[in-house]
């Protein structure tokens, strides 16, 4: 399959290939989470939920492997080192007791990803205690068995969780595309740039396309 990509088309063998949606959580999109306990906007991620479910449906459909992730610590915050939990003046600290339960802390309300979003049978879900997906998961173990070489990634926020495990990824050696519209930050200019830095210098990250895109590949093969 072939997408209509920047800087050039992203060729993409779906068996090949999985969906990773970042930090689709509670945490980050709703009022009382994390994201706004630290002072940002969180409706602004509001905006990516209707084209995200609709590449994440279509991609189902076409039976794409789908991994999700989710931010998350143990209970006991033995996997959240003082350099990241005292960072910032937040209101509510990681592993406080927030509206939505504990801040940021596996299995709280507030940890699970929207419902919008909610994963299905057979799809992965990685709790990872870092900002990058591969960080203390085993995630490029299980992606090596799968014979997985591409991944195209959503999720928020953009310059943050989504932009560190893109860089992880490639580092890794996958081949790697952004969903433009299936990903978004507090900041819009962080996400602006950030979509400028991957896919500057030839790509030096990787890609990205619209899910418009995604979605002309997908049918052209249905
Ligand atoms: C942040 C994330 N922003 N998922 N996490 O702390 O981007």
């Amino acid at each position: 399959m072939r997408i209509d990509a920047i800087p050039f088309s992203y060729d993409f063998a779906l068996k090949h290939s999985a969906l990773v949606l970042i930090d689709m959580q509670r945490d980050f999109m709703e009022a009382g989470g994390f994201g706004e306990t630290l002072g940002n906007d969180v409706s602004l991620l509001q905006a990516i939920v209707p084209a995200t479910r609709k590449a994440l449906l279509a991609w189902r459909r076409a039976g794409g492997l789908v991994v999700h992730t989710r931010e998350a610590h143990a209970a006991d915050l033995s996997d959240c080192p003082a350099a990241k939990r005292n960072r910032g003046n937040p209101a509510l600290r990681i592993g406080d007791v927030g509206p939505m339960g504990r801040i940021l802390v596996a299995g709280e309300p507030g940890n699970q990803i929207i419902e919008a979003l909610a994963p299905v049978a057979g799809e992965i879900v990685i709790d990872k205690p870092g900002k990058g997906a591969f960080y203390a998961t085993g995630l490029h173990e299980l992606l090596q068995r799968r014979g997985i070489t591409h991944l195209l990634f959503g999720g928020v926020t953009t310059e943050v969780c989504v932009q560190t495990s893109m860089r992880e990824a490639n580092d890794r050696g996958y081949d790697s595309l952004l969903l433009e519209d299936c990903t978004e930050s507090y900041f819009p200019a962080f996400k602006a740039a950030t979509l400028e830095m991957v896919r500057a210098q030839g790509g030096i990250v990787g890609w990205t396309a619209t899910s418009t895109a995604l979605l002309a590949a997908l049918d052209s093969t249905a």
